[in-house]
């Protein structure tokens, strides 16, 4: 037991059903925008809609047992992993290991979802010399080149986001959602004793070597102290962080770090009735952009009329950013970057 489930709940606010213990509950998260703040107070509208996080409570493993508990399917449906390891000491609260080690906890997971690839990867590659033997395909081949090169990296014990590959080589193994291939966030559950540590970030637990790897994130909280300011009013919990030396709001950190992780960013649209962020993935042209909102939009787009969060900021109003010229028209082909506010123009 790490914490995963109270974390779960801080996130998301759904209190833990009483499920059994194989069973995933999903849950979704606000992702906090201090711009969506911002663009609200402008505009002042109805409604005020935050992107969104969806994320899965899985129950925990005993080392070695993860082949049997772990619900690998879930973990294979999901765009990120998060896990949760043990950092806090508490008699009360069993531990798999004994003692608290968060290094060695992310080392055992690993080794579990390496494993779990391994026997993808080995299954794929005989199938494959098989296929190659009747028929010489190209794309076999290539496939077959990559797969040995995987399974090179997971047998030297190493996850397989490590590897440098390219955007052919991933399109190619997508499909089998390798799990250590997923970007990975390292949620450390520190003990309330070492509040004072949490600013310091990964290294303060041993795992600043972690941090420097690819596609993984590491952030330290005390599930407990979270806890507890969730009660709290806002400027009593402002209070309560300054006092206890913590910096700004680490559940806050983990939502945007996952939305990272992810590779998402988000654009707005602004008005009197809402302001609004949206979800997409970094390098997500202007038509495909309008298809988030409604696919009638991608359609009929003509052209993105659009200011950059910064811009329309410095302005004041929109209309001071066509006179400034910071406004835009952009054609279906331009590349949104985060913090893009923009009006779809389109005909249907
Ligand atoms: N002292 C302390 N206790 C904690 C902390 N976080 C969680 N706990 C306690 O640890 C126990 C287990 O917490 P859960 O959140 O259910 O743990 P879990 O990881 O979901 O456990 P499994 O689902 O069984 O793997 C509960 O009694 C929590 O109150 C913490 O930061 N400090
Ligand atoms: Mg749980």
């Amino acid at each position: 037991m790490t914490g995963k489930t109270t974390l779960f709940t801080l996130l998301t606010g759904i209190e833990p059903a009483h499920h059994a213990r194989n069973e995933v509950q999903i849950g979704i998260a606000k992702v906090p925008d201090p711009r969506l703040d911002k663009l609200t107070a402008m505009y002042n509208p109805k409604k005020r809609v935050p992107a969104t996080v969806e994320y899965m409570d899985i129950a925990g493993i005993e080392k070695g047992e993860a082949a049997k508990v772990l619900p690998i399917d879930k973990l294979r449906s999901a765009d990120a992993l998060a896990h949760v390891v043990r950092g806090f000491v508490d008699e009360a609260v069993p531990h798999s290991e004994g003692d608290v080690d968060p290094a060695r906890d992310v080392l055992t997971m690993e080794t579990e979802f390496i494993l779990a690839d391994m026997v993808v990867v080995e299954k794929r590659i005989q199938k494959l010399k098989l296929q190659i033997m009747k028929v010489q395909d190209a794309d076999d081949k290539k496939e077959l080149a990559i797969m040995e090169r995987c399974l090179e990296a997971l047998e030297a014990e190493t996850p397989l986001r490590n590897l440098d590959l390219s955007e052919d080589d991933l399109r190619r193994i997508r499909g089998y959602t390798f799990l250590s291939l997923k970007p990975l966030l390292v949620v450390v559950n520190a003990d309330e004793e070492d509040s004072g540590k949490l600013a310091e970030g990964a290294a303060a637990f041993g795992l600043g070597d972690l941090e420097k790897r690819p596609g993984t994130h590491v952030i330290a909280l005390s599930a407990k102290i979270e806890a507890e300011i969730a009660q709290l009013e806002q400027d009593e919990a402002a209070e309560f962080r300054s006092d206890l030396g913590i910096g700004d709001p680490a559940l806050d950190r983990s939502i945007q770090g996952s939305y990272d992780l992810l590779g998402l960013i988000s654009f707005f649209t602004v008005g009197e009735d809402e302001c609004r962020a949206w979800t997409i993935r970094k390098g997500t042209v202007a038509q495909k952009a309008a298809g988030v909102i409604h696919s009638d939009i991608e359609r009929g787009f003509i052209r993105a009329e659009l200011v950059a969060y910064d811009d329309l900021m410095a302005a004041g109003t929109w209309h001071d950013c066509r006179d400034k010229g910071t406004l835009r028209l952009e054609g279906k082909e331009y590349v949104f970057k985060d913090g893009d506010v923009v009006n779809f123009r389109f005909n249907v």
